[in-house]
């Protein structure tokens, strides 16, 4: 197991659309666990490849209170939208930002598992956000590409400030 370092926005390879998952083999799990522990560490509850320089549609989350039910999606498709919500969302590649974002309430998507098996869930709440949210970085989408012209550049300039003072 390794943790793996994570691309902080506005890092342009965040801006990568992540190819399919040609084989799911002894490759692609491990960096499913690798993704998975580097994860837990951050602590978030989802890790979309790309966020760590791999730009193969490849997701992983876990939305559980005791940090239990790994999920992993392996070439994931949003089938159908229904419904509309808002609500504050951060990302592990945009440290100390959150912001209010509107998805679709219910999602359903197909993937497949670490066994290469498709499989297909019906996701509402904080599962649909945190799929929307993932496959969207899969596309090369940051969440605060979302907000106003005016919110992103203050952003931008929060996030230029925070690196003067890390590096
Ligand atoms: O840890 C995370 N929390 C979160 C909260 C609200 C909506 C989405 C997320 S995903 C995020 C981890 C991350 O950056 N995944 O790409
Ligand atoms: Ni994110």
């Amino acid at each position: 197991m390794a943790l793996l370092p994570i691309l902080r926005y506005p890092d342009p390879r965040l801006h990568t659309r992540a190819k399919p998952v040609a084989r799911v083999d002894a490759g692609i799990r491990k960096l499913a666990a690798d993704m998975a522990e580097t994860m837990y560490a951050a602590p978030g509850i989802g890790l979309a490849a790309t966020q760590v320089n791999v730009h193969q549609r490849l997701l992983v989350l876990d939305i559980s209170d005791d940090r239990s039910q790994l999920q992993i999606f392996i070439n994931p498709e949003i089938l159908s939208r229904e419904g509309e919500c808002e609500g504050e969302e951060g990302c592990l590649s945009v440290p100390g930002i959150y912001e209010t974002v509107k998805r679709s309430e219910r999602v359903k998507v197909r993937a497949l598992d670490r066994d290469g098996k498709p499989f297909e869930i019906d996701a509402d709440g904080m599962l649909a956000v945190c799929l929307q949210h993932e496959i969207d970085h899969l596309d090369g989408k940051v969440f605060v590409e979302y907000l106003s012209k005016l919110k992103l550049g203050r952003i931008k300039a929060k996030l230029a400030k925070q690196a003067r003072i890390t590096a």
